[in-house]
Formats: C-alpha cells, sequence, structure tokens
C-alpha cells in the first residue's frame, strides 16, 4: 500500500464560487480591494518564485537563514512526529525542517492547489520512502480538521503569510489553529519584521518588474476566470508603506478612467483616473505584537529567533 494519500475537504467548485463573491463584494465597493489569495494561478505562482529570489525579496532568503541555523534546536524542543505544514510554501524551505527531524512520521501538507501538494509529496517520497504524506486539499483560511496522525505535531505557517490578514482575520484564524493543537503540540510562524520603509517598499517594487507583474496578474485571473477585459498596461504597480497600520499595501492604479466589464458577473466596472485598487496588504510585526497577537489566542511564545539582520522572525508556541 502506497503511504500517500489525498484528502479534498474542499468542493471541487468552491474556488470559482469565492472568486466572484470576492470580486462581487471587493470591486463592488469604495475604496475597491482584492483578497492577495487570487494572485496564485499557474503563472502567478511561477512570478511569486521569481519573487523569492530577487535581490531586493529578503524574507524567503532571511527565513531559510533561520530555519537552517534553528532546525536541530526545533527537533529537539518539539520531538514531532507529524509536521503539519500550511500553504504549499517552497518544499525546498520544508526539506530543511524535514531533514532535522529523523523521527517524523507523517508529513500533512496543506494547500488549496492539487497539484502544488502532489509534486511536493512525489519529491519528498523519493527521499524518504518510509514518510507517510497524507495531502489535505482545503483552505486553511476556513476551519480546517485534521486526521489523526501520531503526535506530537509541529504545525508550521512559514513565509510571513500570516501578513496577508486583517488584524481581525488573524486573530480568528490564530484560534482556528489553536484549537488544532493538543497539549505537547507547537506551532513554528515565519513573521517578517517593521523596519525601515525604504527597505520594504523595495522588496515590493523591485527594479526588474517581477513584483509588479505579479500584481497585476491577478487582472489576467479574472479575465480567463471571469471573462473580463482589463487591460494590465492601463494599470501602474503601486507598493507603500502604511505607517500606521504597519503594513506594505500592494495596488493597482487607473492610469486614466476605463470601465472594465466583468461579463461572467454582467458586471460594467468604472474606474476613475488614478483611483487605486487594494490587492493585497503585507503586515510586518514586532516581538510584542505577535506575542500579544498569540497570546489573545491561547497560545503562548516560547521561543523567538531572528536572521543575523533582523530582517524576519521564526516564532515557536505552545497551546
Ligand atoms: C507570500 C504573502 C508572504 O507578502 O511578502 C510577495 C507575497 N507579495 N511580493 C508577501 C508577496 C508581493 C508574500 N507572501
Amino acid at each position: 500500500m502506497s503511504p500517500y494519500s489525498v484528502t479534498r475537504t474542499l468542493p471541487v467548485h468552491a474556488t470559482a464560487a469565492d472568486l466572484r463573491t470576492d470580486v462581487l463584494q471587493g470591486l463592488g465597493r469604495t475604496p475597491k480591494s482584492l483578497p492577495p489569495k487570487w494572485f496564485y494561478d499557474a503563472h502567478g505562482s511561477d512570478l511569486f518564485e521569481q519573487i523569492t529570489v530577487l535581490p531586493e525579496y529578503y524574507p524567503t532568503r532571511a527565513e531559510r537563514e533561520i530555519l537552517r541555523a534553528r532546525a536541530d534546536e526545533i527537533a529537539h524542543v518539539t520531538r514531532a512526529r507529524t509536521l503539519v505544514e500550511l500553504g504549499s510554501g517552497s518544499s525546498e524551505k520544508t526539506r530543511i525542517l524535514l531533514d532535522a527531524l529523523p523521527e517524523l512520521h507523517t508529513y500533512l501538507p496543506v494547500d488549496v492547489s492539487e497539484s502544488a501538494l502532489t509534486s511536493a509529496a512525489d519529491g519528498l517520497l523519493a527521499e524518504r520512502p518510509a514518510l507517510t504524506v497524507h495531502a489535505l486539499i482545503a483552505d486553511f483560511t476556513r476551519g480546517l480538521t485534521l486526521p489523526g496522525t501520531p503526535g506530537p505535531r509541529l504545525l508550521a505557517f512559514l513565509g510571513g503569510t500570516l501578513g496577508n490578514l486583517l488584524p481581525e482575520e488573524r486573530a480568528v484564524f490564530l484560534k482556528s489553529l489553536r484549537a488544532l493543537l493538543r497539549p505537547g503540540d507547537a506551532l513554528l510562524l515565519g513573521t517578517d519584521l517593521v523596519k525601515d520603509e525604504s527597505t520594504l517598499v523595495a522588496a515590493y517594487d523591485d527594479a526588474a518588474g517581477v513584483t509588479a507583474a505579479f500584481n497585476k496578474n491577478v487582472l489576467s485571473v479574472l479575465n480567463r476566470e471571469l471573462d473580463a477585459d482589463f487591460d494590465p498596461a492601463d494599470f501602474a504597480h503601486v507598493a507603500c508603506w502604511d505607517a500606521e497600520h504597519e503594513w506594505i499595501e500592494m495596488r493597482l492604479r487607473a492610469r486614466s478612467a476605463l470601465t472594465v466589464k466583468i461579463r461572467e458577473l454582467g458586471l460594467a466596472v468604472a474606474f476613475e483616473e488614478g483611483e487605486e485598487l487594494r490587492t493585497e496588504v503585507s503586515a510586518k510585526f514586532r516581538r510584542d505584537g505577535v506575542r500579544e497577537e498569540l497570546a489573545s489566542a491561547a497560545m503562548e511564545l516560547k521561543h523567538w529567533w531572528t536572521d543575523r539582520e533582523g530582517r524576519f522572525a521564526l516564532s515557536l508556541s505552545v497551546p
């Protein structure tokens, strides 16, 4: 029997229905906004992989540095027999953890993308044939139930993706993660940190224009999935630092007044000249804020590790 199984908790058509709802709501209100999860079709995921190696985009390298430095300590402290990984992330980072956890019995990647899951699982099984891999196709922002796996469990949410949620959404989400943890389990969380504005803005507005292409790709997703007629060239990529909320915002700014048809929704959406559509919030954190948010979700921060330059943090918390 193959130790590799895939379970789908996400109805096959859920994504299409969610996209329609998000576009109806987000483009119907002022200011206009869209949730960042719609960036990640095959092309968007490829562009994101390109972003992770850009000179300006430090978070991936900083997190990898921390993982390499701390993997043994994480293994020693958690003694994890099951690794649950939320969001596909780069399998390269996962591998650093897996290599440090020789007693690991089950790897449970959770993602909305079936192709991301199966290709990651195939690669891992070639290296670790004794590992039980149970891939879960699920939207972890919508409440998650995990199959029974041996404890202790280490729940990993890497990359800084927590920052894509607004503070109220984070509170709900962290409580849902807490509900998955039993005594002896732990949460490994990656968070990008507050730093000088120029470093942050450059990371989201790189010189080569890859992030701009990534941002505009959401318009191509809408064109294809909802038969819309956005011309990406009509919009400018904007990345700005919101000092009050301590988050980066990515926006698409209409270069002129224009109207877009979204035929699948029977919708015509008007943009004024200069009007901006918010496509992403990427919150940056401080240690005290992370500790407080975890405490509000009934978790206790036990370890806080940063890269040498103090740009990014990995934290380990327990219920
Ligand atoms: C994948 C959500 C962590 O917010 O830095 C990269 C996505 N957006 N460049 C981030 C992203 C623009 C990224 N996360």
